[in-house]
């Protein structure tokens, strides 16, 4: 297949600036495949020859960011051509292929002191549990895949289809290229978009994907301003805060073997969601705050950040009174006018991970590019099998960056689970992903404070640290030239 020039929204900000080389930058990190239905196949070679003859065998299905990127603004032109519905007839699979440490040194022992300098990727997330406060139900001895003593993740494929029936023929014919090059399966971890009007809901019922950044050298800037063009509110960001061999916020390049460039950290977290216990624990405090107007709706909103309709808090602070159809203005905010979090509260989820303008926050180097999918089925009892408590569902996180340990585990540690983030704000931990322990502190105005306990209720099931090179590099490892 031979794919169009890009259109023009992939054209970089200015003329002179250095562009993402969309041939070479695999598709899913700076143009995200936003795909219904996906699976992350996690795998591990018995020698470096299956892997290598394996890895050669994938490299016409590798998708670049250039195939993304054009197929994303066709999409989203043919969308608005039937205001607002999906396209049928504009379908595609796509896949991405990411190496671990112990992967990478399989395939090239040699490529160790390349990897020396960074040490989450090296370590694993199994050795930065304990940091990243994934203790108890959390405890990596206790995780379906890369936890402790279990059989090492190597290379993480992710495969994303528009439609059930193109994902199935993908993975089967990925699962052959595995049996053939005696390539083991560890585990396939499957996300699908909720279905009906869950869709683009993650399980607590919030609506996701509302906020990324956007990337200088691949998103149009609207003109004089550092905002995304028609994305009111979205900041870009410097290209190399997310790939390898670009400038960052600052202008520098972040040191990395020449052989790297091109490429990007990307994070998996298998992040179960206990939805009845996470709700019932916002009821029990309503009730137990006898007297105060405030009711779970608002409760749920306030820990995080947003309403279920994805609505900001900071626009709508009481009741959720934007129209569903008018989305362009979800991101058009900051806390500058809220320094106590009377709207969002400091602990907030969205507030603790990305503070916008705050002072404590400052810049964009914290910034992610989050590709996550819901799995399993909805929370609804009355709805059959698989739909109870008892059933596994949850959220598979997913990010791509240039840094492990400045960005998903400084969000994860220093700001989600630091009760005192911002700097003397006591606000508490952030109550949806963070470590509990200290209360969170509710300011309102007019009220007096309140301080409210919230127990976890996601779990780290599973996770895996991993590198997705470039296609030149990928082609230089199957051929063991590296
Ligand atoms: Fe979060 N949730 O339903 O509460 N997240 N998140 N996340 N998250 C966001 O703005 C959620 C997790 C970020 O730019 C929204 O697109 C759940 C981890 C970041 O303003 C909702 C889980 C980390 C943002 C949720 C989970 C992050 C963000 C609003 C786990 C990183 C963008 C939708 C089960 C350590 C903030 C949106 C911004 C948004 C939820 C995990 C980070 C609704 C349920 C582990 C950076």
């Amino acid at each position: 297949m031979t794919w169009p020039t890009p259109a023009p929204d992939n054209d970089p900000a200015t003329p002179g600036d250095i562009k993402i080389r969309q041939d070479q930058v695999q598709g899913n990190i700076v143009a995200g495949f936003s795909k219904d239905h996906q699976v992350f196949l996690l795998v591990s070679f018995p020698a470096a020859a299956s892997g290598r003859a394996w890895l050669n065998a994938l490299q016409d299905r590798i998708a670049t960011t250039e195939h993304v990127a054009t197929f994303n603004v066709q999409f989203s032109e043919a969308r608005r051509a039937r205001g607002g519905d999906d396209p049928e007839n504009l379908k595609a699979v796509w896949v991405n292929a990411a190496l671990t440490y112990p992967g990478l040194l399989a395939l090239s022992p040699g490529l160790a002191g390349d990897l020396e300098q960074f040490e989450a990727f090296r370590s694993g997330p199994a050795a930065r549990a304990e940091f990243l406060g994934d203790r108890g139900l959390s405890d990596p001895t206790q995780w379906l895949f890369g936890g402790v003593d279990q059989l090492p993740v190597h290379a993480m494929l992710t495969i994303a289809a528009d439609v059930r029936d193109d994902l199935r023929l993908e993975m089967d014919r990925q699962r052959l290229l595995l049996s053939e090059n005696r390539v083991a399966t560890v585990f396939e971890q499957r996300g699908d978009t909720l279905p009906g009007h869950r869709a683009g809901h993650e399980h607590f019922g919030f609506k996701d994907g509302v906020s990324q950044p956007g990337v200088i050298g691949f998103h149009e800037p609207e003109p004089g301003t550092d905002e995304r063009k028609n994305h009111a509110g979205t900041k870009m960001v410097p290209a190399g805060e997310f790939v390898l061999g670009y400038p960052g916020v600052g202008g520098a390049i972040r040191p990395h073997a020449p052989w790297m460039a091109d490429g990007s950290f990307h994070v998996l977290r298998r992040l179960r969601q206990n939805v009845p216990g996470w709700w019932a624990q916002v009821t029990a405090r309503v009730s137990s705050l006898a007297g105060d107007p405030i009711k779970e709706d608002l409760l749920g909103a306030k820990l995080v950040g947003r309403w279920r309709s994805g609505t900001p808090l900071a626009l709508a602070p009481e009741r959720d009174h934007r129209s569903s159809k008018d989305r362009s203005r979800d991101n058009a905010f900051t806390y500058g006018e809220d320094p106590h979090g009377h709207a969002t509260p400091q602990f907030a989820h969205i507030r603790k991970v990305y503070p916008r303008d705050d002072a404590a926050f400052g810049d964009s180097r914290r910034r992610i590019l989050r590709r996550g999918i819901p799995f399993g089925l909805p929370f609804d009892p009355a709805a059959g099998r698989g739909h109870g408590a008892d059933t596994a569902r949850g959220l598979v996180f997913n990010a791509f960056m240039a840094s492990i340990e400045d960005q998903f585990e400084f969000l994860q540690q220093s700001w989600a689970n630091n009760a005192e983030f911002p700097p003397g704000s006591a606000a508490g931990p952030d109550p949806v992903i963070g470590e509990t322990g200290a209360p969170v502190r509710l300011q309102r105005p007019d009220r007096p404070d309140l301080s409210l306990g919230f127990e976890r209720f996601v779990f780290t099931e599973g996770a895996v640290y991993a590198f997705a090179p470039s296609l030149a590099a990928l082609r230089r490892l199957g051929n063991g030239e590296l």
